[in-house]
């Protein structure tokens, strides 16, 4: 089993603080090397467009903070536990960058545009699936292979070993060359392959930076779940790889929420059940004492997944999967009426109506799905909602309507609903469908039939979905 899992060369990236760092480069003069944080807006006071390249340096405002520069976190400034004026005071050069905004919030779209550009680069040797954006996973096994092959089986040397670590049994070592000059028996096949894109990766973060300026971080192993850990351990401007070896030691005292799919309510009630708090205690569990407690499927999968083995491929997607827009309303602007629910959905509607058309312009491409997600902060964290999602077959991608079929399916929920409240509000256009090349646009639109089945569980597209309820992180939409 263990030999089947290391035979492919999958890495992880991510940049570093990535909205300080798209600020910094929109304006290195003032702002390159620099304490740097990006700020959300202020929902109650002056809402008028900023865009990207207006002036929205607000150094007196005690906005949120949302991205902070690895400048600025070295002078003690915290993403999440302060705002602007405690962190002016901690750090009194940090500048105070304000996200871009229109149509009454945030727009991400200068964000979004530098990740992919980020991810077109990371894309040239191998499958590139964009995860969010900053993030994305690479299948490199092709290319290292390759490489390996025209090396006569010996791992080329990256060209730098500047900020590159290696998780062995023992931990991470001390000075990666120590692990990369051994002697020629001593690598394992899995070892060699993931040398090779080790290398790979030290060029193309090289790449990213001479030709964007940007830095970012790589976790590589052999597969997504153990090269999404590794991406974060030594950020920023760092590599991590975790040979087979190294997985038991990394994975031993890792808080189960920590593993990626189960930071949510199932992994909760993991810890719960089982009474444990690692993915090392995980471990100890049989297949058969998991299976008692949650069926078949689930069993097999933790305990593969305690094991640090995943064999989810990278699908190769830059373009994102879903096109989603959303706002908040907490405090004084939450959402209690219809009314202004409708009128916020118009306002959503607009900024994705447009998106749609540049999509549909440089992908040709075309939702069939629409969906509106709304919820509640949970507890006093900003980062965590409760949210409830209802999706629909996508007639027309103008904004009225739709806002008006949005509008509908929260009508139809909060029929059931006693005393709701609404303090965020997600619409996404999804499912998209390729328009054959030479059909006119208005003749794809008019030809199009019903819309594929919605990827949630359970759902059908073409009636109200079902509820989907839980923590959603809602930075990373695409
Ligand atoms: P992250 O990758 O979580 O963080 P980061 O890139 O700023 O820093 P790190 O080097 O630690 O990875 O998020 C990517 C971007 O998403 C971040 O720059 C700003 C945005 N974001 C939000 O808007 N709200 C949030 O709550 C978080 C966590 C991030």
């Amino acid at each position: 089993m263990a030999e089947a899992q290391a035979n492919r060369a999958i890495v992880h990236v991510d940049l570093d603080a990535f909205y300080a760092q798209v600020e910094q480069h929109r304006d290195p003069d003032r702002l390159l090397g620099k304490p740097v944080a990006v700020i959300q807006y202020n929902p109650y006071g002056d809402l008028k467009s900023y865009k990207p390249e207006d002036d929205r340096v607000f150094n007196s405002s005690n906005g949120s903070l949302i991205a902070v520069s690895y400048e600025a976190r070295a002078a003690g400034v915290k993403r999440g536990a302060m705002r602007g004026d405690e962190a002016r005071k901690v750090c009194p050069e940090l500048q105070l960058v304000q996200v871009p905004t229109a149509n009454a919030k945030a727009d991400l779209t200068h964000y979004r545009d530098s990740g992919k550009q980020v991810m077109d680069i990371l894309g040239r040797l191998g499958t590139c699936e964009r995860a969010s954006i900053d993030e994305c996973y690479l299948d490199l096994t092709v290319e290292a292979r390759k490489r390996l092959s025209a090396a006569a089986g010996h791992p080329p040397r990256p060209t730098s070993f500047e900020r590159v670590h290696v998780c062995t049994e023992q931990g991470p070592v001390e000075d990666a060359r120590d692990w990369w000059d051994r002697n020629d028996q001593s690598w394992g096949d899995g070892e060699r392959l993931l040398a090779t894109t080790a290398a790979i990766m030290v060029e193309l973060r090289a790449a990213v930076r001479a030709e964007l300026g940007y830095t970012c971080s790589a976790g590589i192993a052999h597969n997504k779940i153990l090269a999404k850990l590794a991406s974060g351990m030594h950020k920023p401007m760092a590599e991590t790889v975790v040979p087979l070896a190294g997985v038991p030691h990394l994975l031993e005292s890792l808080p189960v929420s920590k593993l990626r799919q189960l930071g949510g309510k199932f992994g909760n009630s993991v810890m719960s059940k089982l009474g444990i708090s690692t993915v090392g205690e995980l471990a100890t569990f049989s297949l058969a004492k998991l299976d008692a407690h949650f069926g078949e499927q689930n069993a097999r999968w933790l305990h593969n997944l305690a094991r640090g083995f995943d064999e989810e491929e990278v699908q190769q997607r830059t373009l994102p999967k879903s096109l989603s827009c959303g706002k908040t309303f907490q405090g004084p602007n939450t959402l209690r009426k219809l009314e202004p629910v409708l009128k916020w959905l118009g306002e959503l509607g607009k900024e994705l109506e447009t998106r749609i058309a540049t999509d549909r312009a440089a992908n040709s491409r075309e939702p069939r799905l629409l969906t509106v997600q709304f919820g509640r902060a949970k507890g006093k964290g900003w980062r965590e909602w409760d949210s409830s999602s209802r999706s629909t077959a996508l007639q027309k991608c103008d904004a009225a309507s739709m806002a008006k079929s949005a509008h509908e399916l929260v009508k139809r929920w909060a029929a059931n609903e006693q005393a709701w409240t609404i303090e965020s509000l997600f619409i996404s256009v999804s499912n998209f469908v390729p328009i054959p090349t030479g059909t006119s646009i208005t003749r794809f639109l008019k030809q199009r039939g019903p819309a594929p089945s919605a990827s949630e569980p359970g759902s059908s597209a073409l009636a109200v979905q079902s509820t989907e309820k839980g923590k959603v992180k809602q930075k990373k939409a695409l």
